[in-house]
């Protein structure tokens, strides 16, 4: 299993927002190199499928209405140790606990809405990012 990939998407709110600018910008200076990119948005059953481990959570029918709402960027993301650097850039998932400086502190409104989604693990890394991209799409 590769440890060099991760999986991100830049969520509905912080597109809304205009925010995708701000936030390629601290991810390249962070040294991500890009792999695959495209702005795009998924549907609801699309959502439900991406977000299946959480399916017996309460937040679950809110999340996926969320996620499917308005557009997004996906991307795949490669640097070394990329998921745990990754999870550092953004921060926690609930913005008023994220440290200073991550992206969910400066642009996430809440923990629903909490602008940029990172992979928690290589193996859900490689899962997420042939979900959003083929193979061909991928350089
Ligand atoms: P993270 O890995 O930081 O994205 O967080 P989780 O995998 O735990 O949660 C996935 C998404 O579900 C979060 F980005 C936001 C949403 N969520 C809620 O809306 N409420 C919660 O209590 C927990 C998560």
């Amino acid at each position: 299993m590769r440890t060099d990939r991760t999986f991100t998407m830049i969520k509905p709110d912080a597109v809304a927002n205009g925010h995708i600018g701000a936030i390629l910008a601290k991810i390249n200076k962070a040294g991500f190199r890009i792999v695959a990119m495209k702005y795009t948005q998924i549907s609801k059953e699309q959502a439900e499928t991406f977000y299946e481990v959480h399916n017996e959570r309460p937040f679950y029918g809110d999340l996926t209405d969320f996620m499917s709402s308005g557009p997004i960027v996906s991307a795949i993301l490669e640097k070394e140790n990329a998921v745990v650097d990754f999870r550092t850039l953004i921060g926690a998932t609930n913005p008023s606990e994220a440290a200073e400086g991550t992206i969910r502190k400066q642009f996430a409104e809440s923990m629903s809405r909490n602008a940029i989604h990172g992979s928690d693990s290589d193996e859900n890394a490689c899962i997420e990012g042939a979900f959003h991209f083929a193979g061909t799409e991928m350089f």
